[in-house]
């Protein structure tokens, strides 16, 4: 069965800003109930990646679990699903290698490829940057909580929100009807991850009653 992303705050890794690595990051922000986790390693070679992916899928067993970029990898250690971006594999290739039962997110920068995105039969869209960030180096320009709110109004799959999102601005995210939000250096350099992501859950839960 394939697993559903339900609203909240979805968990992407980032080893070189994490103080504590990829498998502390996940256990805390597993114990503050995430609603999914994405393994996203750009940093080190395909052996440490399915090395660290296989400790990781154990770990994540109760939150859809999905791999970015490494499609070999999400089949091996047969995570939930995998994210891919416009450097990535396509679409098709990607369906037709995990079947029909697995998520297959995909990164937006647009309403239109939003839209193609889901027509393709993505599960879940990640839009961003919402807001500068320096975490990606190649990110394209932000394109503002304005498109959330025109996205939502036409698609039905999940939109996840993503780019330099903070404590400050997360309620304008989650107003503007986003299902999930990431807050990559917002969490994982902190000293206490669970902590923080607690803020945003709380965020989440106040915001989304507006
Ligand atoms: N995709 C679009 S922006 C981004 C990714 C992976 C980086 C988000 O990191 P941060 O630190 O939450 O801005
Ligand atoms: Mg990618």
């Amino acid at each position: 069965m394939k697993r559903i992303i339900h609203k909240g705050f979805y968990f992407i890794t980032d080893s070189l800003l994490s103080k504590k690595g990829n498998i502390e990051d996940i256990k805390s922000a597993l114990q503050a109930h995430v609603c999914a986790v994405q393994y996203r390693n750009k940093n080190d070679d395909a052996d440490f990646v399915l090395k660290e992916a296989k400790v990781l899928r154990v770990l994540c067993h109760e939150v859809p679990f999905t791999v970015n970029d490494f499609l070999d990898v999400a089949i091996a250690v047969d995570a939930d699903g995998l994210h891919i971006g416009e450097s990535d594999i396509s679409y098709s290739q990607a369906r037709k290698a995990l079947g029909p039962y697995k998520i297959i997110g995909v990164s937006v920068h647009t309403l239109e490829e939003a839209m193609r995105a889901q027509t393709m039969g993505a599960d879940y869209i990640g839009l961003g940057p919402i807001f500068p960030t320096s975490t990606k180096s190649d990110a394209q320009a932000p394109c503002g909580t304005e498109l959330i709110l025109k996205i939502k109004q036409c698609m039905k799959i999940p939109l996840v929100a993503i780019g330099g999102i903070s404590l400050d601005n997360a309620p304008e995210v989650i107003v503007a009807g986003a299902d999930c939000l990431c807050a990559i250096s917002g969490t994982v350099t902190k000293p206490d991850v669970k902590k923080e992501i607690d803020k945003y859950c709380k965020l989440f839960r106040m915001n989304s009653l507006l």
